[in-house]
């Protein structure tokens, strides 16, 4: 049903272009439908001789590009599960995801980070180059599958992993009914059309830019100019929707205030993955008449709540539940239920086979507790107030404070680190690392610094203090919120 409705669109609509230059005032060409089945063909066609099988795990370790999206396009066609790999971590936050996901081959640009992975690093058949056109002819690849192997209608697609609290990332299970009601009911309520055109710079290695940028245009027929990461430039005329986090319309400010022209004639811009917050809510108003639309998710879960496209968008609020979401506050926590909740986490036990039913009978939801603080104003929409699980989001990415402090563990020099959330006026927030120092002061720093090498950008601490200890509770649990407090500038202590 999902992969059909993207097979049925018009094959001479134009469906995608890749931008690399970033004041482009148009892209130099438009991939169709009708080329993005036939390139995703090809790549299954070369997965297959690969030796790819449907239903095996393929990781995809590339920046946003068109071999990206040939890699996805080709799992999809060949009935694979894509295993989306985050390019800029390291190798000790790839080791657990490898570990768990144990992919049969790693579609990469960087085949040397993958020892022991048979791994691929040039371009297949069907790569192109920027501007689309092909890079090698491969006339001893195959180019086709029969077509009764092209497309299957196979559920599961993908597999996303996310920070868990534990400081091990979990592997969120993604299947294609899990997005197809939420995508829908997405495109009502901000009466999404096959003519739109979004600006995609999200990474696609998340719900957010994959799920609703890259999938959504797909399954509606509308078009996308694919980016390889955001940069706060003047938007190409045909583009008309923007997805983005907190941190892009705060870099797009000064932009949109000398030249708002470009982001007036937009339809939608939409902000989630992490608060926004009002002031720069207002400034983005002010500048272009466009209230920003919130909206509220998790890899979990898809989309919760979210404003609407046309009626009332509360700044502050992520807005009422999404068609076909039911969203309750047990104690404050935001709980989740609804078709486009997982099932449970990738090697573990089927979350609803454990999880307590609430009412009674077959039919009785399993609620999916989000670790998000919430309340209801008095429209029904929903604020995000807090989190009650550890958790740091750095620009959007979220960042676990145990796997920080895992990083340090058994450094010399260091006795003990604790890892927080400072505010940030461009990141929303950062990691602030506390260290208990045994012996010069001086030469744990430098190891401190060293050691951050291992964690990708976002996750490494920005700032560093020394302490004569941490502080903890009579059970020795870390007081996360004193410990925040502990750094010049920061935050009161909260629930964390
Ligand atoms: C950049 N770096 C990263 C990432 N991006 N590290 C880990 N993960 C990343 N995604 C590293 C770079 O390698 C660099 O490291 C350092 O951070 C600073 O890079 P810089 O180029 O300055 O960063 P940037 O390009 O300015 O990126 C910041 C950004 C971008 C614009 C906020 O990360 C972004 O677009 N984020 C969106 C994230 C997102 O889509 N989140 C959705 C997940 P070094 O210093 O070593 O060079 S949440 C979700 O999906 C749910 C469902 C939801 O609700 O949406
Ligand atoms: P992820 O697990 O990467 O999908 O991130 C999901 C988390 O991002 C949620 O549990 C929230 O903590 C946070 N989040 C997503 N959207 C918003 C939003 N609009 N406002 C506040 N937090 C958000």
């Amino acid at each position: 049903m999902f992969l059909s409705r993207f097979l049925d669109h018009d094959p001479a609509r134009p469906a995608l272009a890749t931008s690399h230059d970033a004041t482009a005032t148009a892209p130099s060409r438009w991939l169709t439908y009708g080329d993005l089945r036939a390139r995703g063909e090809s790549a299954a066609a070369w997965l297959a001789s690969e030796g790819v099988r449907p239903g095996d795990i393929v990781a995809i370790h590339l920046e946003n590009s068109l071999d990206l999206v040939d890699a996805h396009l080709g799992c999809m066609a060949l009935g694979a599960v894509r295993l989306p790999l985050n390019p800029h971590y390291r190798e000790a936050e790839l080791t657990p995801i490898l570990e768990d996901a144990a992919p049969c081959l790693v579609i990469t640009a960087a085949p040397e980070r993958f020892p022991g992975f048979r791994s691929f690093s040039g371009p297949h058949p069907a790569a192109q180059d920027r501007d689309g056109a092909p890079l090698h002819e491969a006339p001893d690849q195959p180019t086709s599958l029969p077509a009764d192997r092209l497309w299957p209608d196979r559920d599961l697609t993908a597999l996303l992993f996310t920070s868990g609290t534990t400081g091990r990332p979990k592997g969120v299970p993604q299947t294609f009914s899990m997005w197809g009601a939420n995508l829908d009911a997405l495109a009502t309520l901000w009466q999404l059309s096959g003519d739109d055109c979004l600006w995609l710079a999200l990474p696609l290695f998340h719900t957010h830019g994959l799920v609703l940028g890259l999938h959504g245009t797909l399954l509606r027929g509308s078009r996308a100019i694919l980016r390889p990461r955001f940069e706060p430039v003047l938007l190409p005329g045909e583009v008309t929707h923007v997805y983005g986090v907190p941190t892009w319309y705060r870099r797009w400010l000064p932009v949109m205030q000398a030249d708002p022209e470009p982001f007036r004639r937009l339809t939608l811009m939409v902000s989630g993955s992490d608060g926004l917050d009002r002031a720069t809510s207002d400034a983005v108003y002010a500048a272009t008449g466009h209230r920003i639309l919130e909206r509220y998710g998790m890899t979990e879960t898809v989309m919760i709540c979210s404003n609407p496209g046309r009626g009332e968008r509360r700044a502050g609020t992520v807005g009422p539940p999404v068609p076909g979401v039911s969203v309750r506050l047990v104690d404050g926590e935001v709980q989740v239920s609804g078709p486009s909740v997982y099932s449970g986490y990738w090697g573990q036990p089927l979350r609803v086979a454990e999880s307590p039913r609430s009412g009674s009978g077959a039919e009785a939801p399993a609620w999916f507790s989000t670790g998000d603080a919430g309340e209801w104003d008095d429209a029904g929409y929903l604020r995000i107030v807090g989190r009650k699980k550890e958790l740091i989001i750095v620009g959007g990415v979220n960042v676990s404070p145990a796997e920080v402090e895992a990083i340090y563990a058994g450094l010399p020099g260091v006795r003990e680190v604790g890892a927080v959330g400072l505010p940030d006026d461009d990141l929303n927030e950062v990691v602030g690392l506390a260290v208990v120092v045994d012996g010069d002061v001086a030469e744990a720093l430098a190891a401190v610094r060293e050691r951050g090498q291992m964690l990708s950008g976002l996750k490494r601490p920005r700032r560093v203090i020394v302490l004569d200890a941490l502080p903890r509770n009579a059970l020795g649990k870390l007081q996360r919120g004193a410990l925040k407090a502990a750094f010049p500038g920061g935050s009161a202590p909260d629930a964390t």
